[in-house]
């Protein structure tokens, strides 16, 4: 098995000081961060949402194997994000209300921080209100994330809230998440959609002409 391979296999099992351990030895093997993140990490979190749905994992194990990627990426961080960059605009961004799952939330953060965005990091379960606050303190661009479908209705909210603060015009919005889609950022009135940490910075440059 491949080192990448233990990496992902020992996020299925949430063994977080083995996949630290591993992430380590894969960097200093060579390993692009890009390469543990996405064949490694992100592959391993994707097969243990397969088996929740196939009734094999449950909750708690979702639960380890997040908190086993969580403590890689604090490893990973310095490799994808570059230091010293002047901020380019202040980005607020969440996860929206009701939805807990903050990773890729995070890892959106921290791409778009490595770019030079200063991130107002709003947390998981975000009402409305704290995105609307976030703008009348200076972020320019609101990242909304949503990993459930009963959630995504949620990212409307924000929008509409936005509208009725008299902000609309003075923000731009970008969504993301495993169910959102352009489609979807288009009915409700959203400026773009991202499919992934980094189509996310492609957008928000693009919305902000950076
Ligand atoms: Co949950 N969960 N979960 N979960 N969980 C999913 C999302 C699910 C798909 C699993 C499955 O059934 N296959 C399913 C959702 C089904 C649906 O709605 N269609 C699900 C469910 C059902 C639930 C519960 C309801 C389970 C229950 O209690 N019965 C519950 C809900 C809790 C709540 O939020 N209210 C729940 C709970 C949890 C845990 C708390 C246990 C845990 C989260 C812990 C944490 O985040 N700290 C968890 C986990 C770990 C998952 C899976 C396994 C992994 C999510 C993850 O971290 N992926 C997930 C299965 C899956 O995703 N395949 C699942 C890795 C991460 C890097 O990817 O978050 O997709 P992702 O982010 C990507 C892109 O989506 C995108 O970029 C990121 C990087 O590429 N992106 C953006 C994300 N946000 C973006 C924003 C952008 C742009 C791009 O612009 C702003």
């Amino acid at each position: 098995m491949s080192l990448i391979e233990e990496i992902r296999e020992a996020v299925i099992e949430g063994q977080a000081n083995v996949v630290v351990e591993k992430v380590k030895q894969a960097l200093e093997a060579g390993e692009s961060a890009d390469t543990i993140l996405n064949q490694g990490l992100i592959s391993g979190m994707k097969r243990i949402g397969e088996l929740f749905e196939e009734g094999i994992a449950f909750v708690p194990e979702m639960l380890i194997a997040a908190r086993a990627m969580d403590k890689a990426l604090v490893v990973l961080k310095p490799y994808l994000t570059a230091e010293g960059v002047q901020p380019i605009a202040k980005v607020a961004i969440g996860t929206v209300k009701g939805d807990l799952h903050d990773i890729g939330k995070k890892l959106v953060s921290m791409m778009l921080e490595g770019f030079g965005f200063e991130i107002m990091d709003l947390g998981i379960d975000v009402p409305p209100e704290k995105f609307v606050d976030a703008i009348r303190n200076g972020a320019q661009v609101i990242a909304l994330s949503a990993l459930l479908t009963t959630t995504m209705p949620a990212m409307k909210s924000v929008i509409d809230a936005i509208q009725q603060a008299g902000l609309r015009d003075q923000i731009r919005i970008v969504i993301g998440g495993a169910p959102v889609t352009q489609e979807y950022a288009d009915k409700i009135g959203a400026d773009g959609y991202a499919a992934d940490a980094t189509s996310a910075v492609r957008k928000v440059r693009e919305l902000i002409g950076a």
